[in-house]
């Protein structure tokens, strides 16, 4: 893997970006984008016993990125990540990002999502303050607040160990901005999905699902709570903004969003309508996936964002839907004629094999 990394020339014009979590939906997104616009990019990946780098062969950007093995949890993996790649601007977006699994791992959620921002960032004071830094905050932060909409003034009510580590990981970036004077932005991002989210999140959980049982694959798909509510938008439209930030001449924090909001019930209608299923004969709620607490609405205001960034979404719910759905339909149609592929719904398990706290305490 290190070979890549001393691979090729920088030249003194080109600009060098490092992404933290490449191998994320964002981070492959985000790689492409910068690759795109002639940067040199570098990307940290978790050494993991089979190799994660899917995403990447998927947008044919595995051969054009360079990857530094870092975590989170290792300030000196991290430090070394930076001295290889000496970038201009850093993006960092990996984290425990899954809000139901900081309900089981509430410390590792905190070491990883939340003590990791100022490993970074600490890093960058120490080695090259000159860095610019994009932090990837979220809407989880408002969470159980009561506001109708959420922009950059809304008080925020995290309301998962996932939402108070993003909320540290948010203050500590402000904290390095006005301290130190680092050029550090928060990106508060509402959800944004696409063929590339991972399987737990609800979205691709049920695109997947949708696309087997169209196809015969599979019988029923059992879901938690159908009335929270999500503004969605679409990841490589969000992942523009996210460099939108780093290219402005003061860092400031931005709300990027979609600002409409629709419940996980109008997800599962638009979805199942695409096959031409009534997804009342095929859906059982499962209280065992409901969380502990859960965030009931959110619907984000990106006014700010239009108006100094110029950034606004163009992909709304119901395309966005149509784009995962008849994805996800076209990959299982491909997998079934015999045709391989880089993709990660194959060695996906059944979720009643996966047994959590929450299961235990139930039965
Ligand atoms: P994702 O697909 O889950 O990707 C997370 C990335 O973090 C992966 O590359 C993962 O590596 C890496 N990672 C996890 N633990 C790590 C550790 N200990 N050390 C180093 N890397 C680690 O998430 P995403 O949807 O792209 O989101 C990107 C960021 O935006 C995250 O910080 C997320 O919390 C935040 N965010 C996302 C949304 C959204 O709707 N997508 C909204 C707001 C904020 P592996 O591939 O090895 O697991
Ligand atoms: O898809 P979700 O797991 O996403 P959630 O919790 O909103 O978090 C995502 O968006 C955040 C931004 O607001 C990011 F910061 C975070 O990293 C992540 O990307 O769940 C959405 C809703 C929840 O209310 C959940 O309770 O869907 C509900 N839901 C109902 N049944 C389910 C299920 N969620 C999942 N994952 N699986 C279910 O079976």
């Amino acid at each position: 893997m290190r070979k890549k990394i001393f691979g090729g020339e920088t030249s003194k014009t080109m600009k060098k970006a490092l992404i933290t979590g490449i191998t994320g939906q964002d981070g492959a997104y985000l790689a492409k984008l910068l690759l795109d616009k002639g940067y040199r990019v570098y990307g940290t990946y978790r050494r993991l016993s089979t190799p994660n780098f899917w995403r990447l062969q998927y947008l044919d950007i595995f051969e054009k990125v360079n990857l530094i093995p870092a975590d989170l949890i290792d300030t000196a993996s991290i430090v070394e990540a930076i001295e290889i790649s000496q970038p201009d601007e850093l993006y960092h977006l990996a984290a425990q990002s899954f809000v139901g699994t900081s309900f089981e791992q509430p410390i590792g959620t905190g070491e990883i999502t939340g003590l990791g921002v100022t490993r970074i960032l600490e890093a960058i004071r120490e080695l090259n303050p000159k860095i610019k830094f994009y932090q990837a905050s979220s809407s989880e932060l408002y969470g159980r607040g009561n506001s109708r909409s959420q922009n950059e003034n809304t008080p925020f009510c995290p309301a998962s160990p996932y939402a108070i580590a993003k909320l540290y990981g948010y203050w500590i970036t402000r904290i390095y901005r006005q301290g130190y004077g680092i050029f550090a932005c928060n990106g508060i991002l509402f959800n944004h999905e696409s063929p590339l989210r991972g399987l737990e999140f609800v979205t691709r959980k049920i695109s997947n699902s949708v696309a087997k049982i169209a196809l015969g694959l599979q019988k029923e798909l059992r879901l938690g709570n159908l009335e929270a509510k999500r503004d969605w938008g679409y990841a490589p439209e969000y992942v523009e903004s996210m460099y939108l930030m780093l290219q402005k001449d003061k860092p400031d924090d931005y709300v990027i969003a979609t600002n409409e909001t629709h419940s996980v019930r109008e997800f599962l209608e638009e979805a199942f309508k695409i096959v031409n299923l009534n997804w009342k004969k095929y859906v059982k709620v499962d209280k065992l996936l409901y969380r502990p607490l859960d965030v009931e609405r959110l619907r984000g205001d990106y006014a700010k964002a239009k108006k100094e960034l110029g950034w606004e979404p163009k992909v709304k719910f119901k395309e966005l839907v149509k784009i995962m759905v008849e994805e996800d339909l076209n990959r299982w149609q491909r997998w079934l004629k015999g045709e391989r592929f880089p993709w990660d719904a194959i060695n996906y398990p059944d979720e009643h094999k996966i047994l959590s706290r929450q299961y235990r305490l139930d039965r």
